[in-house]
């Protein structure tokens, strides 16, 4: 617990709220923000609110301040997690994580690129090259993931849209030498559409805006934003993000990350492809379908190097089999732009995963043999798409929302249920703290054959019977489900894949390796969008239950990113829906540390004379039992079946302490002994 900081500011650690209530929880919370302190801690969980104004607390002497120190030494930070990750990581070899948690708008983002700021600052003390590579590239990852994978919406001027997990890879050293990013659904319709006030992903505005004008010429895009139909509504908007230097940051991390002249030259064409995309119309003359504006195709074939041709077919028919005839049927003008868009969202969301891919081809731990080089250890960061409700919300927010409800059951069941289980098995008393466990609304949405999601797949098997309206009754929620069966079913023409798979650009051939496939030869039924979401939520959360947890829970102070406003109502919603009050609760009635008798003896035995160099006792719990009563501690541990548990971290670190002072003793009494000198 920090207690070193003035009372003036609040409680540095909520667990030392003199009584546990929602009024003193917030107005401690108030109090802090007020004084910025932004950093709160719940025993070993930082709570964050969002300052919406420069802090001068990142900097190099702040990291210097914080650096191998234990959490409770100084004021609460980030960085103390980030190095209590660190050290778990290194001293005792487990793989850790950080989830960071909250609302669309309340720093997750911000937080997770501090982290990884800290982590870079404070390894490789020995300036290997290998590994500041390493570095560098991670930390030049962010802008360019970024770029393409945020965009302004009504909550957050740089909102994520989509997930993020990226494990960081370390030597036996402690010095990173890779890692892997894991991304998770894309909110791929906004390349289409945005709401009122919000905007498409920054790449559109970067290009338009900062592209070099021979690069603009090239692409036949003009540098006015509101010429495209699919940025149109975002192009109108002004913020506060400087589009035009943003691209030139993100074109030069990507050299360094090592993306040759070709492949960036294929993204920017990409990003023109779908622009112009957005401008095509279609008519009917009689029974034909046809563009109404064909010189846009022409465009759009030189930009995929494929024949204009070639683009003009795929738009407006589609290769079907019948039997063993091949047949090319022509699509009403309806079915033409819903093809142009499921075009326009797939070679987004292809690119925005190809550039992930890339990324990982260059971070990932090469050459590595544990055997000479040690375990291989990593610390993973999550760092979401918040909880998010808007005007509308669609399958998207749908998804993005189960998402945070999967990673509140993670927290209950790391944090709250775990704990209070435990403590009940090692038979230490304890009264039960009770919580909501939204469980129940996990399997509402997972659960196979009666939950949502399966609900929803099944309406997509049942083509033409089933539509949105169907699915409703069966739903019954508030959400719009308009357009949740296409967004699920997520179909792409066949003919587009093969029409990009044979462009005679060879980077964007690669992206499309299905589309390799003859009509004939496609015969499986692709997952869903929401089936393989649920599958990449579920893996996701194995993969991090099986590390050490670190949190931060991030709260967002108002609706207007304002550094004044404290909004009552607004941020006691947040505390309660995180369940931070029975957080301290838990916390608060339980237990910093807890360790298994002989581990704990075979650690402290030095300190105490009934135990040094050996007890005897009748058990090792009677032997750690002697040791604590002799050092005073009695009043702040509790005995379980196997273990010993320690109220406060205090006690832990008077015992490191006193362990340390020990062994330099002993040590310097047996060089005394070596030399001869006793
Ligand atoms: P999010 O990641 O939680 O939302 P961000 O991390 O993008 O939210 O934060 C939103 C904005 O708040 C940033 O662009 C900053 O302007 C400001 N901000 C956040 N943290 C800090 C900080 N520590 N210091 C100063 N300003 C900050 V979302 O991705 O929408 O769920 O999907
Ligand atoms: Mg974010």
């Amino acid at each position: 617990m920090a207690e070193h900081e003035s009372l003036e500011f609040g409680k540095a650690d909520f667990v030392l709220l003199d009584n546990v209530s929602l009024e003193e929880f917030m107005a401690n919370l108030k109090l802090r923000f007020e004084k910025g302190r932004i950093y709160t801690y719940i025993g070993e969980v930082v709570v964050s609110v969002n300052p919406y104004r420069a802090m001068n607390i990142y900097g190099r002497d702040t990291i210097e301040q914080y650096k191998g120190r234990e959490l409770y030494e100084r004021p609460p930070h980030l960085f103390a997690i980030a190095d209590a990750a660190y050290k778990a990581m290194k001293r005792r070899n487990k793989d850790t994580c950080i989830v960071i948690s909250g609302e669309s708008g309340a720093g997750k983002t911000e937080a997770s690129k501090y982290i990884m700021q800290y982590i870079a600052a404070i390894t490789n003390p020995g300036q290997r090259a290998e590994v500041e590579r390493v570095k560098n590239m991670l930390l030049k990852s962010n802008c360019v993931l970024e770029a393409f994978g945020n965009a302004k919406t009504n909550r957050n001027d740089n909102s994520s849209r989509f997930g993020k997990y990226m494990d960081i890879n370390f030597d036996f050293k402690g010095d990173p030498i890779g890692g892997h990013i894991n991304n998770y659904l894309l909110e791929k319709s906004r390349v289409i559409f945005q709401q009122e006030g919000e905007r498409s992903f920054h790449s559109f505005y970067q290009m338009v805006k900062g592209g070099p004008e021979s690069l603009l010429r090239s692409l036949h895009v003009s540098k006015d934003p509101t010429a495209f139909n699919y940025i149109k509504v975002g192009g109108h908007i002004k913020s506060s993000i400087d589009d035009g230097a943003d691209f030139k940051a993100v074109a030069d991390a990507m050299k360094v990350i090592g993306f040759t002249a070709d492949e960036l030259q294929t993204v920017y064409k990409v990003l023109a492809t779908i622009l112009h995309l957005g401008n095509l119309t279609f008519g009917v003359d009689g029974d034909t379908t046809l563009i109404e504006n064909s010189k846009v195709v022409a465009v759009i074939g030189d930009l995929l190097a494929t024949k204009e041709e070639n683009v003009e077919k795929a738009l407006l028919y589609r290769t079907v089999a019948t039997g063993r005839d091949v047949i090319d049927k022509q699509h009403t003008a309806q079915e033409a732009s819903y093809g142009r868009d499921a075009l326009a969202k797939a070679m987004y969301e292809r690119m925005f995963c190809w550039i992930v891919g890339r990324i990982n081809d260059v971070i990932e731990v090469k050459n590595y043999d544990a055997k000479v080089h040690g375990k291989n250890t990593v610390i993973g960061v999550l760092d979401i798409y918040g909880f998010e409700i808007f005007q509308n919300n669609s399958f998207e927010q749908f998804c993005i929302n189960y998402c945070n409800e999967k990673l509140q059951q993670l927290f209950i069941q790391l944090v709250l249920r775990q704990e209070q289980e435990e403590y009940q098995r090692e038979g230490i008393p304890w009264k039960h703290i009770d919580f909501f466990n939204n469980q129940i609304i996990v399997d509402l949405v997972e659960l196979q054959h009666k939950g949502i999601f399966s609900v929803l797949d099944e309406a997509c098997m049942n083509v033409g019977k089933v539509t949105d309206k169907v699915f409703l009754q069966g739903l019954n929620s508030k959400y719009s489900v308009v357009g949740f069966i296409d967004k699920n079913k997520d179909t792409l023409f066949q003919d587009f894949k093969r029409l990009l798979y044979n462009s005679s650009n060879p980077v964007l051939k690669v992206m499309w390796p299905e589309g390799k496939l003859r009509i004939t030869e496609v015969t499986k039924r692709p997952l869903t969008a929401a089936t393989l979401f649920k599958n990449s939520m579920i893996a996701l959360v194995e993969n991090l239950a099986c590390k050490e947890p670190y949190y931060v829970r991030c709260i967002k102070p108002n609706d207007v990113k304002s550094p004044l406003l404290f909004e009552h109502e607004r941020c006691r919603h947040q505390v309660e829906y995180l369940g931070l009050l029975e957080n301290v609760r838990v916390r608060r009635a339980g237990f910093a540390n807890r360790q298994e008798y002989p581990r704990f003896l075979q650690r402290y035995k030095m300190i105490s004379e009934f135990t040094w160099p050996n007890h005897d006792l009748p058990s090792e719990k009677e032997a750690v039992k002697k040791l604590l009563q002799g050092c005073g501690f009695e009043q702040d541990v509790a005995y379980g079946k196997t273990k010993v548990f320690i109220r406060t971290p205090r006690t832990l670190f008077c015992l490191e302490e006193q362990r340390t002072e020990m062994v330099g003793r002993i040590v310097l009494f047996l060089q005394k002994v070596w030399r001869g000198t006793i």
